[in-house]
């Protein structure tokens, strides 16, 4: 379903900061999906064109004819409808979570200054780990309005209840709708009442103690591909969550989707981007919605973005000098 208010689709520009593992799938999703041209950048030299080319050279065989171009240049991003940051270092030996947390944050920072002094109108996508606290760090240097800054989580931890619950179910994905608010990580929560299966909520299908062995393999989703893969995380996944939202927004669709949103009172919660449904369009987010929560789910919110709410005031602190 396309709005006629579309985001003008043949000119459609979307960049991509990062063109590791996420950053290029989700440009080739992006290209294949004929949604907007992309601009693939990274700090290593070589990286983005690589990569660019690589997909350039899939067009003819693709069928579409969508410009892909790789740089280490921002102003080659300039004008850009959205802007995708995916960059980032994955955790090496011997590295704290919180030198982590500095090193991403700092990186997030440099690449959201400069991208949106290139294309002061483009909505903001955050991908980089740790997520919550990124898309709250990327905000604030931003000076964006809130609604036009986001950060892709939900979508992902949402695709992976609802692949579990199908397997469990032996139906078909597609049949299967599923809601995973809260933060990126150990404390996200999963909705059994608010998952559904063609409209029947998974409570009325699957015992308690099955629905927990599927929320456990949820929040674990990220480590179980990790462990299987020794190096490097998921990407197919989280790079369709991410062109999910890409899409939404750049056609219009107002769509009603788990995105890491910046809240402002809405379930109790301030001054906080963390995981809950908003309707996504071509201005970013339309507007929140606030379910009803139980007090054992509202609990969880809650203890979810209390953890949230620490890392950024520590990431606050780690950047004062720079944010
Ligand atoms: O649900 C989610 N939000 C996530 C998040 C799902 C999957 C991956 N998640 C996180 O995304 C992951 O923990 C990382 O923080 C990012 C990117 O994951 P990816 O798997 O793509 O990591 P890679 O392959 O290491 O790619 C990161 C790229 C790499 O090419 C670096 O050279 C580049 O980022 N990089 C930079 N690009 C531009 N500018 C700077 N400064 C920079 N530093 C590194």
């Amino acid at each position: 379903m396309n709005s006629p208010d579309a985001i003008a689709h043949a000119s459609a520009r979307v960049s991509v900061i990062g063109a590791g593992n996420v950053g290029s799938t989700l440009a080739q999703r992006i290209a294949e999906k004929n949604l907007a041209d992309v601009v693939l950048l990274d700090v290593v030299a070589g990286r983005p064109q690589g990569v660019a080319l690589d997909l350039m050279e899939a067009r003819g065989i693709e069928g579409h004819n969508r410009q892909i171009i790789g740089t280490v240049d921002y102003a080659d991003t300039a004008d850009s409808n959205i802007v995708v940051i995916t960059a980032g270092l994955p955790r090496k030996p011997g590295m704290s979570r919180d030198d982590l947390m500095r090193t991403n944050a700092n990186i997030v920072v440099e690449a959201t200054r400069m991208a949106i002094a290139h294309s002061p109108n483009a909505l903001l996508v955050l991908v980089t780990n740790p997520l919550d606290v990124i898309t709250y760090l990327s905000w604030k240097a931003s000076g964006r309005p809130a609604h036009q800054v986001m950060g892709m989580a939900g979508i992902l931890d949402s695709a992976r209840f609802q692949t579990f619950i199908a397997l469990e179910l032996g139906v078909s994905p597609a049949d299967v709708s599923a809601m995973v608010l809260g933060s990126h990580g150990d404390l996200m929560v999963p909705l059994p009442r608010y998952s559904t299966v063609s409209g029947i909520p998974i409570t009325e299908l699957l015992d308690a103690a099955t629905i927990e062995r599927l929320i456990e393999r949820t929040r674990n989703g990220g480590a179980e591909v990790v462990e299987l893969m020794q190096t490097g995380g998921a990407y197919y996944a989280p790079a369709s969550s991410t062109c999910r939202m890409i899409e939404a927004m750049l056609l219009n669709q107002s769509r009603l989707l788990p995105v890491a949103s910046y809240l402002q009172g809405e379930y109790g919660l301030q001054d906080i981007f963390i995981g809950v449904p908003a309707r996504l369009g071509k201005s970013g987010i339309e507007s929140v919605l606030e379910l009803d929560l139980t007090d054992a789910e509202r609990e969880a919110l809650h203890s979810s973005a209390k953890s949230v709410r620490q890392k950024n005031a520590q990431a606050l602190e780690m950047l004062k000098e720079s944010l």
